[in-house]
């Protein structure tokens, strides 16, 4: 812990200057640890448990850390907590994926007056002061849903009625927020796009089931539905179990599955047509956190806005190896 580790220096040379006898030191090794407090959302998808394993794989002590890693179990409270716990425990970074945009103003204000940078972490937050974080790294969600929208235009292009059913993610989440906007720009620019309903499914397979199964046994007439936008795989598994059990055919002759991220369950079901297209959303951002704070550990500013690179995937662009190799 390096602060520590200058704290004690200072308590050592206070006490050689008034020649009592120095205090022992610990271990040197761990006082070389870059502390590393990580405020994480939860465990409620795939993508996320990828994301917290790519963490924790880097964040090690054969690497130069010790990790602090606290999993709010999709709580906005427990993450203010966290932080408050990591500014008291004086670590030397603080890595945050917040679950919404909004509410981060006081807390942030407080790990800057404590001198701790903050990187965030796969979301965003809507803060005024820019400078309350030092970098953001992750994926552009608008971007992602702009690759769902064009998909679907390419599949209806004759101004067929596309009737589409909406599950989002948490509701305020950057994730949740770009790939809605993507999908309601469109549906405003297509007079033949209808938005059925928009559902919460809250990023977890369970939600969505549940919501989905609800919905579908109101609806009249199962032509209906020719798309279902889903904005995370575990919002799709919810909603193929319900289409299944609602008696719909999923795939080109059905229903439209879209969905986002991209792990390897989801391209299974791609394969074997179930979903039509996968947008991926990368969770292994663990290198790139680690490089940013070694770039800051070197004195350098990071660059502020980091996107990672994603691509998109139908049946076509998929082999059961392809899938085999996938790391998430
Ligand atoms: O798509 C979803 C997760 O913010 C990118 O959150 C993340 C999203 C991801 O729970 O699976």
């Amino acid at each position: 812990m390096k602060r520590t580790f200058m704290v004690l220096l200072l308590v050592l040379s206070f006490c050689s200057a008034c020649g009592s006898k120095p205090i022992p030191s610990g271990d040197s090794a761990e006082e070389d640890l870059i502390v590393v407090g990580m405020s994480q959302v939860g465990a409620e998808s795939d993508w996320r448990v990828a994301n917290s394993e790519s963490m924790k794989a880097v964040f090690t002590e054969e690497n130069g850390y010790r990790l602090l890693f606290d999993d709010a179990r999709q709580q906005q409270e427990n993450q203010i907590t966290a932080i408050r716990k990591f500014i008291q425990q004086q670590v030397d970074y603080i890595v945050l994926m917040p679950i919404s945009e909004s509410g981060w103003d006081s807390v942030l204000q407080e790990a800057k007056e404590a001198g701790i940078p903050v990187i965030l972490v796969d979301r965003m937050v809507d803060v005024e002061d820019e400078s309350l974080y030092s970098a953001h790294i992750g994926s552009d969600f608008l971007r992602e849903g702009t690759a769902a929208v064009e998909w679907i235009e390419s599949v209806y292009p004759d101004g067929e009625p596309v009737r589409i059913v909406h599950i989002q993610g948490t509701l305020g989440s950057t994730a949740q927020l770009g790939r809605t906007a993507a999908l309601e720009e469109a549906v405003a620019l297509h007079e033949n796009w209808e938005l059925l309903t928009q559902l919460d499914g809250d990023f977890t397979q369970a939600k969505t089931y549940e919501v989905m199964t609800e919905y579908l046994e109101h609806l009249p007439s199962k032509e209906d539905v020719d798309v279902v936008y889903c904005e995370n795989d575990n919002i799709a598994f919810g909603a193929l179990q319900a289409l299944e059990e609602g008696g719909y055919a999923c795939g080109r002759d059905g229903v439209n599955v879209v969905t986002f991220d991209a792990t390897r369950n989801a391209l299974l079901d791609c394969l074997n047509g179930n979903i039509s297209l996968a947008v991926e959303c990368n969770p292994l951002l663990g290198p790139l956190v680690e490089e940013t704070i070694q770039a800051m550990e070197a004195g350098h500013t990071p660059e502020k806005q980091q996107y990672v690179e994603e691509r998109v995937f139908t049946a076509a662009q998929l082999t059961t190896t392809l899938i085999e190799e996938r790391e998430y």
